[in-house]
């Protein structure tokens, strides 16, 4: 019956959901055990804050319809591949490359593909590490593969790119040359800035290393 048809289709809607829920639950916790584990053996934080989301069931169907893909839970299922997404911020570049070999060295993650926007910017400017990755989730009566995505940034990648987002959505999409000029240069400014720190960030480590290594000296004398 109708009724039937209808109980079935919202019992699978909100089963789809749920994986994607479940999904993040897992991701969030591997990406949280490797921070705790990484201040504890290395006494310093690389990721300084994580934040998820799940795309709405609206931006979904847009995206479908955008792609020209099917309207099909299967057809979502295997060609939306950032319905649940990740996006974590560290401090310095060499830390988003950690990270990201981290996590794509776990027996269970299939690692899909990955995007170096760092190594290759995007024409406007954009740049950040992004990884679709495919993890299991076991529930009562099966296991589903669930894609999720992984931005990885520096704190001035991502500042860059909320603002790009920002303005790109306030003209519409169609941003005015002048505007998309800075911001490209921008880019090469935060770019600029992030290898500085990553310098000052360096040295700092060498200094740590010399004076543990006379610590280590006196202490042997
Ligand atoms: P939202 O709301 O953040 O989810 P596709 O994902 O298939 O549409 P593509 O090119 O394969 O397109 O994906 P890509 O390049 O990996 O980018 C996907 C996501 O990266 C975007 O998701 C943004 O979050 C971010 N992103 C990519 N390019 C830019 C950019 O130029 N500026 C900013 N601010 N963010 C960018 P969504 O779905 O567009 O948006």
């Amino acid at each position: 019956s109708l009724k039937q048809q209808f109980k079935t289709l919202k019992t699978d809607l909100i089963r789809f959901m749920m994986s994607y829920k479940f999904a993040l639950a897992e991701m969030n916790t591997k990406i949280d055990i490797l921070k705790q584990e990484f201040q504890y053996i290395h006494d310093y934080n690389p990721i300084e804050h994580v934040t998820s989301r799940i795309k709405s069931p609206e931006s979904i169907l847009k995206k479908v319809q955008r792609k020209g893909y099917e309207f099909s839970l299967p057809s979502i299922r295997e060609n939306i591949r950032d319905i649940a997404a990740i996006r974590i911020t560290c401090s310095f570049i060499s830390d988003i490359y950690e990270i990201s070999h981290m996590l794509q060295n776990q027996k269970d993650i299939e690692v899909i593909a990955c995007k170096d926007y760092i190594k290759n910017p995007k024409p406007n400017g954009y740049q950040s590490l992004h990884l679709i990755l495919q993890i299991p989730i076991f529930m009562s009566d099966r296991e589903d593969h669930i894609f999720v995505e992984i931005q990885i940034r520096t704190i001035a990648m991502d500042f860059w790119a909320s603002l790009e987002h920002k303005i790109y959505y306030k003209y519409n999409q169609e941003v005015p040359q002048k505007i998309r000029d800075d911001l490209r240069e921008a880019a090469i400014t935060a770019a600029q800035l992030d290898k500085k720190m990553e310098n000052i960030h360096k040295e700092m480590n060498a200094i740590k290393g010399l004076n543990r290594e006379e610590e280590d000296l006196q202490e042997l004398s």
